[in-house]
């Protein structure tokens, strides 16, 4: 009789534990699945562009624009040179920066060519101005050294 109660208690104390794993294993991976979704479809995520920075010594700076990003997402440039992005839309988006009077519409299968001399040092931020795109992670920063 004991060894019966004793089984019993065993049995009820695995499953719950079992209960209490499964339920931690499944909750946190869909949580994070469900706030990435929300945001971005999930077949476009790996599109997304990495860190990378341009220096200034390139004549022309290659730039890919798409569903979220700019690649790369960080350009440098210096005071009172000329500075040239070739910009590779895949979809529609724009290339604008407020400071600099830049603000160029990129049609998708395109590259244009964008041009702009800073004349002033500081940090400035590109971004494409259609609904949601910045929000969604399309911007980036163009650090203007003298
Ligand atoms: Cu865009």
């Amino acid at each position: 009789m004991n060894k019966i109660i004793i089984v019993g208690i065993v049995v009820v104390v695995l499953i719950g534990g079992f209960v209490l794993l499964s339920n931690n294993e499944t909750n946190v991976p869909s949580g994070n699945q469900k706030d990435i979704g929300s945001l971005i479809p999930s077949n476009q995520i790996t599109e997304k562009g990495t860190d990378t920075v341009v220096t200034e010594n390139e004549d022309v700076i290659k730039m890919n624009s798409g569903s979220f990003f700019f690649a790369p997402n960080t350009l440098k440039a210096k005071v009172g040179e000329e500075t040239n992005i070739d910009i590779t839309s895949s979809g529609l988006h724009t290339f604008t920066i407020d400071e600099l009077g830049v603000d160029v519409l990129t049609q998708d299968g395109v590259t244009t060519r964008v041009t702009f001399t800073p004349k002033t040092a500081g940090t400035y931020t590109y971004y494409c101005a259609i609904p949601g795109h910045t929000e969604a992670g399309q911007i980036g920063s163009l650090i203007v050294a003298e």
